[in-house]
C-alpha cells in the first residue's frame, strides 16, 4: 500500500434504530450513520510524534506514547497505540480535528473520532487494515487506552455503514448485512430528540450493567446472553440480574423482528417494537432519565408510531418514527412538554443514513 502526505478523512456518529445493550452480550444491533460527523485533516511527519489541534476547543496536544494520553486527546492516542499494538509502523502526524457530533449525546461522538483518526493514519501510512477488522481496533482502544468497557456497535456503524441503509450487525461472528431505509420513499422520517440531559459513559453505570449482564451469563453457565432464553432466565433467583438479563434476551428478539419487517419494506410495524425497547430500558435495565422518558412519551402521544433512547442510556437522544409530514408537530409538543416540566429546551432533528469513513480529499 503507498503512503499517502496529507488528506482529509470524515468519520460519522451513528443512531441505532434498536439493539440496546446487546453487543457487549455478542448479540444484534441496527444502527446507521448520521450526516454529522468528525473530520481529521492530517499531514504525515517523518518522526513518531503526534500533534492533534482540535478546532472546536483550540487546544493542541503533542505526544510519543512515552507517557500517557488524557483528557480528549487520549482517543486519538489510543488510536496509535491499538495500531501499534497490531503491529503496524504507524506514522507520526499532525492533525486537526473539527465535528458536527454533539458530544454527550450518546451520538457516538467518541466513535467518530477513533475511526476519522484511524481512517487518516492507515492511509497515510499505507497500512494494510481491512474495512471489516477496523472497528474491533478501535473499540479496542476505548477499552483499553481510554478504559471504557463499550461494546463494537459504536465504531462499527462509523466505518461500515453506509448511505441509505442500516447496519444489521452480529456482534458475535461480526457480520453484516446493509439493509435499504428509505425513509423518504415511505414517505416518513426518524425525528431525533436531544433531550441534553448530560450522558456519561465513563461514570460507572454503563460498567454496572455489563457486569450484571456477564454475570447473568456465567449463572445461566452461557458464553453471553446471547446464548439464554426466555425460559432460562427463570433459573436466576436474583431479581435485578433477572431483569437485567430479560431486556437483552428480548431486546435481541426485537432486533430481529425489526430487521425481518425491514427487510419485507414494512418500515411503520417497527414501531412498536421501538417503544417496547424503551419500555425495557425503562423498567428491566433503568437506564433511562425523566427527559428521555418524557421525550418518548410525548412523540407516542403526538402520533410517532414508535420512540425509544438510543445510545448507552442516562440522559442523550431518542428516535422517533413518524410521518414525514408530522416531524415539526411532532418535534414542537416535545419541545411544549420539556418547558411544562422545567427541562432544558431539546434540540431537535431528522436523522438521515448516511455512510461510513471515508477520505475526503
Ligand atoms: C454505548 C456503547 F459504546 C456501545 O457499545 C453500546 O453498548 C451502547 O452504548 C448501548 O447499546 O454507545
Amino acid at each position: 500500500m503507498t503512503t499517502v502526505d496529507q488528506g482529509v478523512w470524515a468519520a460519522p456518529g451513528r443512531i441505532n434504530l434498536i439493539g440496546e445493550h446487546t453487543d457487549y452480550n455478542d448479540g444484534f444491533v441496527l444502527p446507521f450513520a448520521l450526516p454529522q460527523r468528525t473530520v481529521v485533516t492530517a499531514t504525515r511527519l517523518d518522526r513518531p510524534e503526534w500533534t492533534v489541534t482540535s478546532t472546536l476547543t483550540g487546544q493542541t496536544v503533542t505526544f510519543d506514547l512515552s507517557e500517557p494520553v488524557t483528557g480528549w486527546a487520549a482517543y486519538v492516542a489510543a488510536v496509535v497505540w491499538v495500531l501499534r499494538e497490531a503491529g503496524h509502523e504507524v506514522p507520526g502526524a499532525r492533525l486537526s480535528i473539527d465535528s458536527d457530533v454533539p458530544g454527550g449525546a450518546g451520538l457516538s461522538s467518541s466513535a467518530a473520532l477513533e475511526c476519522a483518526v484511524l481512517s487518516a493514519l492507515a492511509d497515510l501510512g499505507g497500512l494494510d487494515i481491512p474495512l471489516e477488522q477496523r472497528p474491533l481496533l478501535a473499540q479496542r482502544a476505548e477499552n483499553v487506552y481510554v478504559g471504557v468497557p463499550c461494546g463494537v456497535m459504536d465504531q462499527s456503524a462509523s466505518t461500515l455503514c453506509r448511505e441509505g441503509h442500516a447496519l444489521f450487525l452480529d456482534c458475535r461472528s461480526m457480520a453484516t448485512e446493509h439493509v435499504p431505509l428509505d425513509l423518504a420513499g415511505q414517505g416518513l422520517a426518524i425525528l431525533v430528540v436531544d433531550s441534553r440531559a448530560p450522558h456519561q459513559l465513563v461514570d460507572g453505570e454503563y460498567a454496572a450493567r455489563r457486569a450484571a449482564c456477564e454475570r447473568a451469563a456465567a449463572l445461566l453457565g452461557v458464553a453471553a446472553l446471547r446464548d439464554a432464553t426466555l425460559d432460562d432466565l427463570s433459573r436466576l433467583d436474583d431479581e435485578l440480574l433477572f431483569r437485567r438479563a430479560r431486556h437483552v434476551v428480548t431486546e435481541n428478539a426485537r432486533v430481529l423482528d425489526t430487521i425481518a419487517l425491514l427487510r419485507e419494506g414494512r418500515l411503520r410495524e417497527i414501531g412498536p417494537l421501538m417503544t417496547a425497547s424503551h419500555a425495557s430500558m425503562r423498567d428491566d435495565f433503568e437506564i433511562t432519565v425523566p427527559e428521555v422518558d418524557e421525550a418518548v412519551e410525548t412523540a407516542l402521544a403526538a402520533g410517532a408510531y414508535g420512540a425509544r433512547m438510543t445510545g448507552g442510556g442516562f440522559g442523550g437522544c431518542v428516535l422517533a418514527l413518524v410521518e414525514a409530514e408530522k416531524a415539526a408537530t411532532v418535534a414542537d409538543a416535545v419541545t411544549a412538554a420539556f418547558a411544562a416540566r422545567g427541562f432544558r429546551p431539546p434540540a431537535t432533528f431528522l436523522a438521515l443514513p448516511s455512510p461510513g469513513a471515508h477520505r475526503l480529499s
